[in-house]
């Protein structure tokens, strides 16, 4: 098992990889779709992908379609983070402007399916272990910021649901699609679970024998906030079981988990640390997301790692007994009072969870 720590794409500098090699990671996962247009690189992208349009539902515009991953891009940050003692072992997210029209079942699927092919395998070639995934079209909404951690510390969560409306035309999972694309996006999100379950089955179909040849692992993320539906959408994995449905979708040894243990703890039903166990022990899991949290949908707040519902040291304990050897990062925490709250969050939480693996 080894402790790791996520960056955003504003991060993927000298001064984080110093952050984080201080912090005691030695992996990391790199996060390279720039959600945030890097508007603000000190702000808003750091807290807990709060949505900054002024309809709460946007993150920030999606990347350019034509300019997808390459191996020389891979290599060069690769590098960097080398040079800094880490080794990077997984990205996590794809971009929606690269598969848009998978998780819509659009008329560019097949060109996308081809496109992330060839990222899967720039990946590989990169010597990038994981892929983390999430196959959601809503994205992470109807949350609210609030002061739920310890200490007024501002984190996020629900206080019951908000009254949503149907995702906007154009947007995917959070960011604004190019105009040309946006028309009838609408539509192919008002979907049913199992039309949903039907896109993820062909996109891995058609992916994942790539991804083992490419000797890339693909990690699903479960539904932030695993409600039942969002803006109209369905959502997927919103129940511990349906991991289950997940690896019976495909046998493949790329077909992986990316394990939210906060995302997990406030599905309405299940038992996080016995779900620990059962994917643990079917080695299924590629990464874990280490964050805590209080109560569950749609009463539930983000907490500090050690105040939460969740037994970390519990966790920890049956992963070690699983012979876990994947990374944990923080995921995201509390923000800290002080002029670097994303810093101080993460300084805290990757120094209890270096604490715990010793
Ligand atoms: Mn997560």
């Amino acid at each position: 098992m080894k402790l790791g720590m996520g960056l955003y794409a504003h991060m993927l500098n000298e001064e984080h990889y110093a952050f984080a090699k201080q912090c005691g990671a030695t992996h990391l996962v790199v996060h390279l779709v720039d959600y945030f247009n890097q508007a603000d690189s000190s702000g808003a992208a750091n807290k807990n992908h709060q949505p900054v349009n002024s309809e709460g539902s946007c993150w920030g515009r999606a990347g350019d379609p034509t300019r997808i991953w390459t191996v020389e891009q891979l290599c060069a940050i690769r590098e960097d983070i080398e040079a800094h003692g880490l080794e990077w072992y997984a990205i996590e997210n794809f971009d929606p402007a690269h598969w848009h029209d998978i998780l819509l079942a659009g008329p560019k699927r097949d060109e996308q399916i081809e496109q992330v092919k060839q990222m899967i395998r720039a990946v590989g070639e990169a010597g990038i272990p994981v892929i983390g995934y999430n196959f959601s079209l809503a994205g992470v909404s109807g949350r609210v910021e609030g002061p739920y951690a310890r200490g007024g510390a501002m984190s996020v969560g629900m206080e019951g649901h908000i009254p949503d409306q149907p995702l906007a035309d154009g947007v995917v999972w959070n960011m604004q699609l190019d105009e040309q694309v946006s028309n009838g996006t609408r539509e192919r999100s008002r979907v049913s679970e199992e039309e949903l379950w039907e896109r993820l089955r062909f996109f891995l179909e058609a992916v994942l024998p790539v991804a083992e040849e490419a000797g890339v692992q693909l990690a699903l993320h479960p539904d932030d906030p695993p409600v039942e539906r969002l803006q109209d959408t369905p959502r997927l994995v919103n129940s511990p079981g349906k991991y289950q449905r997940l690896i019976d979708l495909n046998p493949s040894s790329a077909n992986m988990l990316e394990f939210c243990l906060g995302s997990i703890a406030e599905m309405p039903s299940g038992d996080v640390h016995q779900a620990t166990e059962q994917y643990a022990a079917l080695q299924k899991i590629a990464y874990v997301h280490f964050r805590n949290v209080v109560g569950r949908v749609p009463h539930y707040k983000e907490v500090f790692v050690d105040e939460g519902d969740i037994d970390m040291k519990r966790i920890v304990g049956i992963l070690k007994a699983a012979q876990f050897e994947g990374v944990l990062i923080p995921d995201h925490t509390p923000q800290m009072s002080c002029d670097a709250p994303w810093h101080a969050g993460m300084a805290y939480a990757m120094g209890y969870m270096k604490a715990l693996l010793a």
